[in-house]
């Protein structure tokens, strides 16, 4: 396993939503993503997805496949029961899921545990908390999350980066274009769906954002 830092540093995020409702593309996009060296990756079934419990376990445990077979670390967003079935290594909570503290207490030293984090009171509130990261943003307007607030731009995420005692990993609007001025916020790593998941060159945009480092 990477240290949590490096594992920061090319964090996909996604679900079938994100691949025009078509578990296949998700799947192909991923294994691409997956092989060209994304550092962690976060199974995402939200917002628009169609997927019943039982379609999301079965995607989930292909998704757990191919994160095995290339040894990335598996985070699942918001669904302990998903995490605990496909034997993910991790879950990323928001602020609007289960209580961070009802979730830490639940896995302990299971899982490791992501927090969404889009304030300073609540970067001040996850600096009490064994969180292993926190994701922050959004940083830039995002298409990917309806509700996902106003942009901090990268003077806004500095100002959390250095107020955490967590890695920071950033989050939202992030593309080839903005992904190195955002990295001298001093963020752990970058993570994003639609740059990489809305590419049609997956593999070499998950490179390309690998270089930056
Ligand atoms: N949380 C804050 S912004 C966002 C989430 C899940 C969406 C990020 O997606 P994109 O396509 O990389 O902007
Ligand atoms: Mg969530």
């Amino acid at each position: 396993m990477l240290f949590k830092d490096e594992m920061l540093r090319c964090y996909l995020i996604g679900g079938s939503q994100d691949t025009h409702h078509d578990p296949a593309e998700f799947l192909t996009k991923v294994e691409a993503a997956m092989q060209a060296g994304i550092t962690a990756f976060q199974y995402r079934e939200k917002g628009t997805s169609t997927l019943s419990k039982a379609e999301t376990l079965a995607l989930g445990q292909q998704v757990q496949e191919l994160a095995t077979k290339y040894g990335v670390p598996l985070f699942v967003d918001d669904d302990l029961e998903l995490a605990a079935a496909i034997q993910a290594d991790g879950i990323h909570v928001g602020q609007k899921d289960q209580w961070i503290e009802e979730v830490l207490a639940a896995v302990g030293d299971q899982l490791m545990v992501g927090y969404s984090c889009n304030t300073a009171a609540q970067v001040a509130h996850a600096n009490q908390l064994a969180v292993d990261y926190i994701g922050t943003g959004p940083v830039f307007p995002t298409i990917s999350k309806d509700d996902a607030g106003s942009a901090l731009g990268v003077d806004g995420l500095a100002d959390f980066v250095e107020q955490s005692v967590h890695p920071v990993v950033a989050i939202g609007g992030i593309s080839l274009d903005n992904a190195g001025a955002t990295l001298t916020s001093g963020c752990a790593g970058l993570s994003m769906i639609s740059m990489v998941l809305g590419a049609d060159d997956v593999a070499g945009t998950v490179k390309k954002i690998l270089e930056l480092y």
